[in-house]
């Protein structure tokens, strides 16, 4: 018997700096029951899906740079949606910025969750790599999630869920190739993530033009190599002036994209998932027990200065 799981993926349009919650909620609300109508298990929405990119401006008064963050989650403005998906009897995953105060301290992180079918948190996510600085750079766009967020300090975990192994990550990890492989060597089955990524950050990334390729390439590459679904959702279109790019996709383990949006707007994809797609690849040709002898790639060692002369022949 197939392990199939109907999965949507939920595109958002931009979310303007001043928009409020509860309008924010209002169209991941809309989004839901569209996924819920057709059927799905799971609704994926994107990275920082309740406001705007905001580590694109250098933030110096703390109230506001609070705001866009989330103390409570579910809190009493998410609250809606864990109430309406469970009414619906469906699962979803939700970027957002997460405070916290530990140890006396207010420590922030970009953070995901994955909701099962009767409205319970069942996994977390704090996203490792961070792009971009800490320090305003003289380019069009600034960058600075390393000002406005630590670093993630759950690694990559996987969890039993929705019939499957399912694990998250957040944007930019989806160009690092340890992201997919450490939830690959626990035997993920779909990796659910979301993305904002502009379509350039100006110089010296001269090759803004290929970011449409690299962010399909990435997660292809990622999906194929760990036999897992890869469920990629972009908050899209020009928001606030800065345009992102779209391509929202879900790809199977094969790494093909197997449905992917047309639009910059909001927008629900849907695909049945067979969990069990990956498992030739794991059986054969990325059986990692039987093909991968980290023993054998010699010393792995960080290069910190330059490599020693080549031999003299
Ligand atoms: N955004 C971008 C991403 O990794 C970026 C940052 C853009 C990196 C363009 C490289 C090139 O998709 C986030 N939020 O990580």
């Amino acid at each position: 018997m197939a392990r199939r799981i109907r999965v949507a993926a939920a595109q958002m349009g931009p979310i303007a700096r001043g928009e409020e919650r509860p309008a924010v909620v209002r169209r991941l609300l809309a989004l839901l029951r569209e996924a819920a109508g057709y059927g799905c298990d799971l609704v994926a929405f994107p990275e920082l899906a309740l406001t705007t990119f905001f580590p694109r401006w250098p933030l110096e008064d703390e109230a506001e740079l609070d705001a866009f963050y989330e103390t409570a989650m579910p809190g009493p403005e998410t609250r809606p949606l864990f109430d309406e998906a469970k009414r619906l009897g469906i699962g979803f995953s939700l970027g957002y910025a997460e405070l916290v105060v530990e140890g006396g301290r207010k420590r922030r992180f970009n953070s995901s969750i994955l909701v099962d079918k009767a409205g319970r948190i069942v996994g977390k996510y704090r996203k490792v790599h961070l792009p971009g600085h800490a320090e305003v750079k003289e380019r069009p766009g600034q960058h600075l999630e390393k000002r406005f967020f630590e670093v993630g300090d759950y690694g990559f975990p996987v969890w039993r869920a929705f019939g499957g192994v399912l694990g998250m990550c957040i944007c930019n990890d989806r160009r690092w190739p340890e992201t997919y492989r450490v939830m690959g060597l626990q035997g993920v089955e779909m990796v659910l993530l979301g993305y904002n990524s502009p379509v350039g950050l100006g110089d010296p990334y001269e090759l803004d033009a290929l970011e449409p390729f690299h962010n399909h390439l990435v997660m292809q590459a990622g999906a194929y190599q760990n036999a897992t679904w890869v469920v990629g959702v972009a908050k899209a279109g020009c928001e606030e002036g800065f345009n992102q790019i779209g391509q929202t996709c879900i790809i199977a383990p094969s790494g093909e994209i197997v449905a992917q949006c047309a639009t910059l707007g909001d927008e629900v994809i849907v695909r049945d998932c067979d969990l069990d797609l990956g498992a030739p690849y794991r059986a054969d040709i990325f059986d990692f027990a039987s093909h991968r002898r980290p023993e054998h790639y010699g010393l792995i060692v960080e290069r910190t200065g330059a490599l020693p002369p080549p031999e003299e022949p």
